[in-house]
């Protein structure tokens, strides 16, 4: 069975939000909570400094046989054996991103409409983010999508499809509402006082 078909919660750990000394401190957390994939996040940080990340959390990641998927590079995935590779919609194709990985990895895609999220999948990504549903800070350039699309995405697309942007405890319910299976927590997991609490309770409601 595919490690994503059970995949509610999906954490990011963003070194826009955290500092490369504390992220296995805090995947340690989020796999206490619950979190069933993370991701290594770092848009401002070296390959270099990204591929020895990667080992150490994947070290961690391992014990519990939760997927660590890196953000962006392939090139990590052919010298760290992270579980996956998560491009966006100006990044690498999804086969480049397989070739230059250079063995059987996951492959996510981050989508922004409808339209997108059916292109994915035709491409052949493994699951799909879709969103900004909500504005967040965390990817400020991207205009948010809103709740209406989140039903129709999951009736014509059949891959995992985690809903991202600007998702927190207090608005969950209505992503969950407006159709929404699996999310993807930044911020509001990373800033929370107790990361554990916070996962939990997010798993809790998705469950
Ligand atoms: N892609 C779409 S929104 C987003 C990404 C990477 C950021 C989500 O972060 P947050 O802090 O959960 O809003
Ligand atoms: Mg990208």
């Amino acid at each position: 069975m595919s490690p994503l078909a059970n995949a509610r919660l999906y954490g990011i750990l963003d070194l826009g939000y955290v500092e490369p000394s504390d992220a296995a401190r805090i995947v340690e957390r989020m796999i206490e909570g619950g979190v069933d994939l993370v991701q290594l996040r770092g848009k401002r940080n070296s390959i270099e400094k990204l591929v020895d990340l990667a080992a150490e959390l994947h070290e961690l990641t391992t014990k519990s046989s939760t997927p660590l998927i890196v953000n962006d590079y392939a090139e990590i995935a052919s010298r760290v054996p992270v579980e996956g590779v998560h491009v966006g919609q100006h990044d690498d194709s999804i086969e480049l991103t397989r070739r230059k990985a250079g063995r059987n990895i996951l492959v996510g895609k981050s989508t922004h409409s409808l339209e997108q999220a059916r292109g994915a999948q035709r491409e052949g990504a493994d699951y799909i983010g879709f969103g900004p549903i909500f504005a967040t800070p965390t990817k400020p350039d991207y205009p948010p999508i809103g709740l209406a699309d989140i039903r129709r995405v999951h009736a014509e697309v059949s891959l995992p499809i985690f809903c991202i942007g600007g998702i927190n405890i207090d608005n969950l319910q209505s992503v969950i509402d407006a159709g929404a299976k699996r999310v993807v927590m930044v911020s509001a997991l990373l800033k929370a006082h107790s990361i554990v609490d916070y996962a939990r309770c997010a798993t809790d409601m998705l469950a």
